[in-house]
């Protein structure tokens, strides 16, 4: 793992840290990049409260000197405006945990005698700093040229019109000019009018959103060993983000269901020698290792926990039957959720790609990325000759 990094900080505590260690020297980094891609996590139609009250911004006081990475563990730090509303608050006791949040298994695990330490810790506030984390990655990418992004594809019960081989560059862009971050106009009410209604119910809504990297190289990740599949990678990433229970490379839950002749993407050879696909049902993985094709991520969101409704549950203080308690929350956080899930694609593929071309600076790397292997006959020269395994040891035999 060449990329480390550790975040620090409680929800309603004074500030979020993060330390990355890792990154090579020589990568341009500027605070206003990464407060572009923490504003996009706090936009969105579907939040609660207290996204009115923070504005996040970046500190950067180390590991970047004169606007460039040194190679050194780069730290990072982001304000708790709400801070300054708690600090002097006598604060009520919370011991009705709700049902989908870590306030029961916390206490379980923690031994804690109040439920909002659990809160305050597992709350996705703390995404703020994989998101910075993640745009110093996409900057470290950016300079191979590869280009992260993403959007809802369905909130509730509306799913996005999605085609099937589309213009990602394109997708972004008209995700962004919506408030529920979807590329297709046409649900972007519907889904803006489910949430509505959500809230109306004073309940709160899930969904799907798609993640993708255009011009990866082939060849990062590997088929040799469980731990180095990038796709189990990709997958366990997108799974750590709070409230995301489950995600899939391409299509693969409808995949499923269908034949292989169906499912397989089929080659063709070009004049020049490459090796070109008639689709990219894969998601750009064959084997734990891309195919140079986008890489493509499907992310499931559980609908948040916290609902004005109230929920059924047992006051641990009584033991009696007792409603969850409501505060204030987000109805629908999945159109702010899209730049967490870059984040955290941008990390694993920032770590595949640092693996792969090795190093300590950009300058070493640049000519290392352009030797790569690709998808060309030429790149692949085949023995195309009869062979024999003659291990070393037999089996005994
Ligand atoms: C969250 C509850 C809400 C969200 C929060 C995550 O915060 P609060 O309890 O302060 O109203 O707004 O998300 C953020 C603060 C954020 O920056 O994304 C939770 O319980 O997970």
């Amino acid at each position: 793992m060449p990329i480390r990094f550790l975040t620090a900080g409680e929800s309603h505590g004074p500030m979020l840290t993060a330390i990355v260690e890792g990154l090579p020297a020589g990568i341009p980094i500027s605070a206003e990049a990464v407060n572009e891609d923490l504003a996009r996590r706090q936009a969105g139609y579907g939040s609660g409260g207290r996204m009115s009250i923070e504005r996040d911004a970046v500190q950067i006081s180390a590991g970047v000197v004169a606007g460039h990475t040194t190679g050194a563990p780069v730290a990072l730090h982001v304000a708790n405006r709400d801070y300054k509303n708690w600090r002097e608050k006598d604060i009520e006791a919370l011991t009705t945990p709700r049902p989908g949040h870590a306030d029961l298994t916390g206490a379980l695990k923690y031994g804690y005698r109040e439920l909002r330490l659990s809160l305050e810790r597992a709350s996705a506030r703390e995404t703020t700093m994989r998101v910075a984390v993640g745009a110093l990655c996409k900057a470290y990418l950016a300079q191979f040229g590869v280009r992260i992004g993403g959007y809802v594809v369905q909130i509730g019960g509306v799913r996005a019109n999605i085609p099937e081989q589309p213009d990602y560059k394109r997708l972004f862009e008209l995700a962004e000019a919506n408030d529920v971050r979807t590329p297709d106009p046409d649900s972007a009410e519907a889904m803006h009018e489910a949430i509505r209604q959500a809230k109306i119910d004073k309940d709160t809504l899930g969904g799907v959103m798609e993640l993708v990297a255009l011009d990866v190289p082939p060849g990062l990740g590997s088929h040799v060993h469980h731990d180095r599949r990038l796709d189990a990678k990709i997958v366990a990433a997108m799974v750590s983000i709070q409230a995301m229970k489950g995600a899939e490379i391409g299509q693969a839950f409808a995949q499923a269901g269908l034949p292989g002749s169906q499912v397989h993407d089929e080659m063709d050879v070009d004049a020049e020698g490459r090796i070109t696909r008639r689709s990219n049902r894969a998601g750009g993985l064959e084997g734990g290792i891309t195919t140079g094709d986008p890489v493509v991520v499907r992310v499931a969101m559980k609908p948040i926990a916290t609902m004005l409704r109230g929920a059924d549950s047992v006051d641990l203080a009584t033991g009696q039957p007792s409603k969850t308690v409501y505060e204030r929350s987000d109805f629908c956080a999945l159109p702010r959720a899209v730049p967490i899930g870059e984040a955290m694609l941008a990390i694993v593929l920032a770590d595949a790609l640092l693996e792969k071309l090795g190093g300590d600076s950009i300058e070493e790397m640049l000519p290392r990325f352009a030797a790569l292997r690709r998808n060309r006959t030429q790149d692949l020269p085949m023995n195309a000759q009869p062979w024999r395994f003659n291990y070393p040891y037999d089996g005994g035999l």
